[in-house]
């Protein structure tokens, strides 16, 4: 376990190009490795998550090669995945655990899942549920409920599913399994999240339909290899937006950050809470919006957070609370259960982690009340192995009156193994 020191800074600014964003980055390389060709990838993640996915998919029998940001799968459609005579191993990342269910759910073979002991905590049944309802074998711990999981697939058939959570990897995992299932496989959710499995599929020449909060897919469907150019992840800009807006004497711009609707919730956050964030030089690339995004110190109020804008920026809430710390007023987070099945229950981490900051934060049963603003003091606080706890306590570190020490700052290597040193540019 590694520990930082993070002391306050006088003002943050400068040029920052975000890593490529992880989800998107999982996705290319598994649609690479189920597609016919070769599969170029272009601004991929080399986080520990999405390295986790490469070498899940090279024990399946794929051949891939990656030199840093850039990825070559070499795909031999979905008769190409073998049997793996090793464990398939996920490490920390529920994207890799839950879209490969969905994939392995219709190989007939057998393979077996694991993952670190953060994942050993998180429910698969929420996949694991509906392939087995599908005819997928499926088994494990609390009845396929947590890893080690074996899987045995083969002979699906579609399903129409209602998902009672707003979960991209719940939808993605059934989609896939419905690529090459009999039938009709339609997935519907409470409100709509993270959308890049239907942009990318649809690259990928797989015909889908989605119509409000429903997707569908008719199985069995190819995919076709493809160029993917993955843009920065605004979930990791979002601790350098928050920095730029609640350092003083700050200017910071984030370049070529992916702007999908169903991932920027954090910039309406910072918009109606009185941020001044410019977005500029907005296009389109492989089916996803990105822009420039610069943002400048700025005077903060506190609002409500809820409803259709969570699954929108489920993964910002750590940081989102650090900044609500110094808006005037009451922050109000609520319908965020989902937060307690991340990495940590990431309401008690945060709230844990805030409150030993000096923070005027409290838990509720679906998020936190944060009434700001306040005067952040030095103290120790840890990650748990949560890299987006760990990123939020060294912005939170950049405000403190005195040091910070934040214990397991490894676990950032997931999805940004270069967040100290683009902290450290701005200085
Ligand atoms: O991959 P993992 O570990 O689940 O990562 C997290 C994160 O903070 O990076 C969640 F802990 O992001 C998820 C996100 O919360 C990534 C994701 C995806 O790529 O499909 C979707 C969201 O999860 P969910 O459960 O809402 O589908």
């Amino acid at each position: 376990m590694t520990k930082k020191v993070v002391e306050r800074v006088q003002g943050l600014n400068g040029t920052i190009k975000v890593p490529g964003d992880k989800s998107i980055s999982h996705r290319a390389v598994m649609f690479g490795a189920i597609a016919n060709g070769k599969t170029t990838i272009e601004g991929f993640l080399p986080g520990d998550d999405c390295l986790s996915t490469i070498s899940c998919f090279q024990k399946l029998g794929v051949h891939i090669e990656q030199n840093e940001d850039e990825v070559t799968v070499y795909g031999n459609g979905w008769e190409g995945l073998k049997e793996a005579s090793e464990i398939l191993d996920v490490g920390n990342s529920g994207t890799t655990t839950r879209l490969m269910l969905g994939i392995l759910a219709t190989r007939p073979f057998h393979s077996v899942v694991i993952g670190d002991e953060s994942i050993a905590k998180r429910p698969m049944a929420r996949v694991t549920d509906p392939l087995k309802q599908m005819g997928a074998k499926i088994d494990g711990r609390g009845e396929g409920n947590f890893t080690p999981l074996s899987v045995r697939g083969g002979g699906t058939n579609g399903i129409l599913y209602n998902s009672p959570v707003a979960s991209a990897q719940v939808k993605s995992a059934i989609l896939l399994a419905g690529l090459q299932s009999n039938g009709l496989t339609s997935v519907t959710e409470p409100y709509k999240s993270r959308d890049h499995t239907e942009r990318m599929l649809t690259a990928f020449g797989v015909e889908l339909e989605e119509k409000n909060t429903t997707v569908s897919v008719r199985g069995p469907q190819m995919l076709k290899a493809q160029h993917v150019t993955v843009p920065g992840d605004i979930s990791s800009a979002a601790f350098f937006l928050v920095a730029g807006a609640i350092v003083e004497n700050s200017t910071i711009t984030l370049t070529n950050v992916g702007i999908n609707d169903t991932r920027t919730g954090i910039i309406d956050v910072l918009n109606n809470m009185g941020a001044r964030l410019q977005l500029k030089n907005e296009k389109v690339v492989n089916e996803e919006k990105i822009a420039d995004l610069t943002i400048s110190t700025s005077k903060l109020s506190g609002i409500e957070i809820s409803g259709e804008m969570i699954p929108r920026l489920i993964d910002e809430i750590p940081v989102i609370a650090v900044l609500a710390t110094q808006a005037n007023g009451t922050t109000i987070i609520k319908d965020a259960e989902e937060l307690k099945v991340k990495e940590t229950n990431r309401i008690d981490t945060v709230v844990n982690q805030l409150k030993k900051l000096g923070a005027n934060v409290e838990a509720t049963e679906d998020g936190m009340i944060i009434q700001g603003p306040t005067k952040l003091t030095g103290g120790e606080v840890a990650s748990f192995g949560d890299h987006r706890i760990g990123m939020a306590m060294a912005i939170a570190g950049c405000i403190a009156n005195e040091e910070i020490v934040i214990h397991g700052v490894d676990a950032i290597d997931v999805s940004y193994p270069n967040f100290f040193e683009h902290l450290n540019e701005l200085i």
